[in-house]
């Protein structure tokens, strides 16, 4: 299997996060690519290419231009009003405020297109956005070139991040942008299947009225996980999406006999909608050792993830998402795709 990485994913680091009362060093850190590399490489998985530079384009075709376009302003006007640190935001337009208009100051603008302060910038943060972007749109390419499946090594994640909002280390949604690519490309049918420890809340809302794309989501339950306010069994689609939409909410402690038992239920769910190709949004924070998460699987259960989605016999994307045991995070990750290609 080809893998698609950039080195300029590197230039987003030293950012901080607001996590249970502590500012703490980002546990979404560079190293968390480079070791995933470092296994593609030991494992001999296959060739390491450099994305392909796309238009932004395909990105506006599921986020709202004006978020997109102020993506890449963001540091620059941070650092213009005499700003350090990392740029972050602090305040949202929640009930009762307003979202007509779009105040001018910097703080607000991050605020306004952001649901957590999760997702901050510094002087690298928008190559690497526009890298990982580009990553997928380029491991998309190969699949819909005919390989059988192929690696985006994608770095920063996109699933939190929605039409309009970034969030939870979140911007450009890289599963999503290449979803639509896949349609854009003559897929009649794409299906999402993410499988990341926490809910993809941007890869929902961003297809929820649609029956073009499924979205299937594994998590940890929200009425006690992240991201907390979507990510529900009841959320079913709407509209012409009604029925396209399934979540997985599992309660913290889930070990592989209850996650498997609902992959192989999402797997039938997939099977039916009949997609031309998959798009697994790949997080690894399911393992029992993730620092910030509460699920149990251990590295002997990754291989079984990747051979299951194997067994679907459809044309595959990985896409990379979460994962912050960087110790085991390239076994873990790599370890789905070896499973993928039954080796
Ligand atoms: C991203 B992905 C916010 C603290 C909450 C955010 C977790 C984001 C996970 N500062 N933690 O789904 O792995
Ligand atoms: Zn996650």
């Amino acid at each position: 299997m080809k893998t698609v990485f950039s080195p300029l994913h590197a230039g987003h680091s030293g950012q901080m996060e607001l996590m249970a009362g502590e500012i703490l060093p980002g546990f979404e850190k560079p190293s968390r690519a480079e070791i995933i590399k470092a296994r593609v490489e030991s494992e001999k998985l296959g060739p390491i290419l450099p994305p392909d530079v796309h238009d932004l384009q395909a990105a506006k075709r599921v986020h709202r231009a004006d978020y997109i376009d102020f993506l890449p302003t963001a540091w620059p006007k941070w650092e213009a009003a005499g700003r350090k640190g990392s740029a972050i935001p602090y305040t949202w337009p929640t009930r009762g405020l307003r979202t007509d208009v779009l105040p001018q100051t910097i703080d607000a603008q991050l605020g306004f297109y952001s649901f957590d302060g999760g997702a901050s910038f510094v002087k690298g943060t928008w190559d690497a956005i526009k890298s990982s972007c580009d990553v997928a749109l380029t491991a998309a390419a190969l699949v819909k070139a005919g390989e059988r499946a192929a690696f985006a090594l994608c770095r920063p994640p996109g699933h939190h991040a929605g039409s309009a909002f970034m969030g939870g280390y979140c911007y450009i949604n890289n599963a999503a942008v290449a979803a639509q690519w896949f349609r854009d490309q003559g897929a009649a049918r794409v299906t999402i299947l993410d499988v990341d420890y926490h809910h993809g809340n941007g890869t929902q809302e961003i297809f929820y009225d649609r029956a073009d794309v499924q979205v299937i989501n594994l998590h940890g339950d929200p009425m006690t996980e992240y991201p907390f306010f979507l990510g529900h069994a009841d959320e079913r689609g709407e509209g012409a999406g009604e029925g396209f939409n399934h979540n997985y909410p599992m309660p913290f402690g889930t070990a592989w006999e209850d996650w498997g038992a609902a992959l192989e239920d999402a797997c039938g769910k997939l099977a039916a909608f009949a997609p031309d190709v998959v798009v697994v949004s790949l997080g690894v924070d399911t393992f029992e050792k993730d620092p910030i998460s509460q699920f149990k699987l251990t590295s002997e259960d990754y291989p079984k993830i990747g051979r299951r989605i194997a067994k679907l016999g459809l044309p595959t994307l990985f896409v990379m998402e979460g994962g912050y045991a960087v110790d085991e995070i390239g076994i873990n990750a790599v370890g789905v795709l070896t499973g993928f290609e039954d080796r």
